[in-house]
């Protein structure tokens, strides 16, 4: 059976995951150094959103979701940081849908 896209999404996210948690000290979870190159190289629109107003916005995001404050983001602790991803690309997929919906009816 072959995978749905969604499903497909699924896996390329864990499998992104575990890429970057496995390119030093512990291979199962994220330092803060493989979380930052995760989203520079994966979600560069999220990240270019981010500009300089906010340079520490990585860092306040991996104390955040580091729950157990061992300084590593394990899988469970990468679902907060997921969540705020999908919040942000939701709100861009809303964004695109408006600009759309206005060019269609030129409501520029
Ligand atoms: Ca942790």
């Amino acid at each position: 059976m072959t995978h749905t896209p969604v499903e497909e999404s699924l896996f390329q996210i864990i499998r992104c995951y575990c890429q970057y948690a496995a390119r030093e000290g512990d291979v199962e979870t994220l330092s803060l150094e493989e979380l930052k190159a995760l989203l520079l190289d994966n979600v560069p629109r999220f990240m270019e959103s981010l500009g300089r107003k906010e340079p520490y916005y990585v860092s306040e995001l991996f104390r955040a979701a580091d729950k157990n404050k061992d300084n590593q983001i394990g899988f469970e602790e990468f679902l907060l940081v997921l969540g705020r991803l999908l919040t942000h690309y939701h709100l861009l997929y809303r964004r695109q849908l408006c600009a759309s919906y206005c060019t269609r009816h030129s409501l520029h």
